[in-house]
């Protein structure tokens, strides 16, 4: 389903407008010091200055930097929306927070930008602030993260990942596994460190294995708790899992930072992973450190969650602004990585 965008691009000043009242805020002194290109930071906002009409402005609220994921996903809206290509960008990092969220997506709004671009922490709760976008004739491009709305008018457009696939590739990895392996009539016990709770990548990813899972009588999810997507949180979630359960047979980290914090908690108790009769280790981004880790025979399956979605944003910018049709849920292209095929992409990863 396509959408198009009529009469966004109003006038082509407004980069330096707001580049105006940024100079006065940060320097007290309102005085434009001329049309260097500059970085100025201040807390969690970056704001790339440069005179010039023609960029086109985007307020960018990024939900955190909790992960090695999200860290590459920023670096790529950071390369691709450069003055170079066009763009001046404010970005914002909310720290997981939705208000932070909210009150950056409002402060776009009054600087009159020419988009607003939001990964959002979580699903819902976004109603109120996207009504005052689209009133303010602001197009909000949706990134990596989808919400929960009634009224899908209120966005653009979604370019991200297909979380409930990635979940369900997972399941289907482990199902045909547990077949090579003789094992699929055999209890096998389960846990599960997810993700931030209420994110749509902990929801689909919990659907989508679950749907997997529900095909098997033998798959006992013994717990899920969340681990938050970091690897602090989840190396103490994997401690009280190996506690509280002492017959996990798979373990499932729903991103690769967990799982690392996991292997630690794992390697400290003299727990392996990976190798025959070990106990099996699942994760999602397919980072190069985690491939390594599948390289090595530690992690069994990685499923890839791609974060280099900033040409594909770029472009669709670019698109509304030439007035063209833009898909309205653009998903990224992504793998499934086994020691069978690990060694065609190590080289190659930029996260
Ligand atoms: O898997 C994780 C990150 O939303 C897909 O968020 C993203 C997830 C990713 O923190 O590492």
């Amino acid at each position: 389903m396509g959408i198009r965008v009529k009469g966004i691009k109003k006038i082509k000043n407004r980069a330096t407008a707001l580049l105006t009242g940024v100079t006065i805020l940060l320097s007290g002194c309102g005085s434009f010091a001329g049309p260097a290109v500059s970085d100025v930071t201040q807390g969690d906002s970056t704001i790339e200055t440069k005179s010039d009409d023609a960029l086109i402005s985007v307020g960018f609220s990024q939900l955190g930097s909790e992960s090695t994921w999200r860290s590459a996903n920023t670096e790529s809206v950071k390369a691709s929306l450069s003055t170079g290509n066009g763009f001046f960008l404010i970005f914002d990092n909310a720290r997981q927070k939705q208000e932070k969220q909210i009150k950056a997506v409002r402060s776009f709004i009054s600087q009159r930008v020419d988009y607003i671009v939001i990964c959002p922490v979580i699903q819902e709760g976004w109603e109120m602030v996207l009504s005052e976008a689209r009133d303010a004739g602001i197009p909000v491009i949706l990134l990596d993260r989808n919400i929960s709305v009634n009224d899908d008018s209120l966005y653009t457009a979604f370019i991200g990942e297909d979380m409930y696939a990635e979940g369900a590739s997972a399941g289907k990895w482990l199902e045909s596994y547990l077949d090579e392996e003789e094992m699929s009539t055999e209890t096998v016990n389960i846990v599960v460190l997810e993700g931030t709770t209420g994110s749509s990548a902990q929801a689909g990813r919990t659907r989508g294995f679950g749907a997997i899972a529900a095909r098997h009588m033998n798959w006992n999810m013994l717990a899920s708790a969340n681990g938050e997507f970091t690897q602090a949180k989840g190396k103490e979630t994997m401690e009280r899992l190996l506690k509280e359960f002492d017959d996990i047979d798979v373990i499932v980290c729903q991103n690769d930072d967990m799982a690392f914090g996991a292997l630690e908690a794992l390697q400290e108790a003299g727990i392996k992973t990976g190798g025959k009769g070990d106990k099996i280790l699942i994760s999602f981004d397919g980072t190069k450190k985690a491939l390594e880790l599948v390289k090595e025979g530690v992690i069994n399956v990685d499923v890839e969650c791609n974060p280099n979605s900033g040409d594909l944003l770029a472009q669709i910018i670019n698109d509304l602004e030439a007035g063209k049709t833009v898909d309205k849920t653009n998903y990224m292209d992504e793998k499934v990585f086994t020691k069978d095929n690990v060694d065609e992409y190590i080289e190659d990863r930029n996260y």
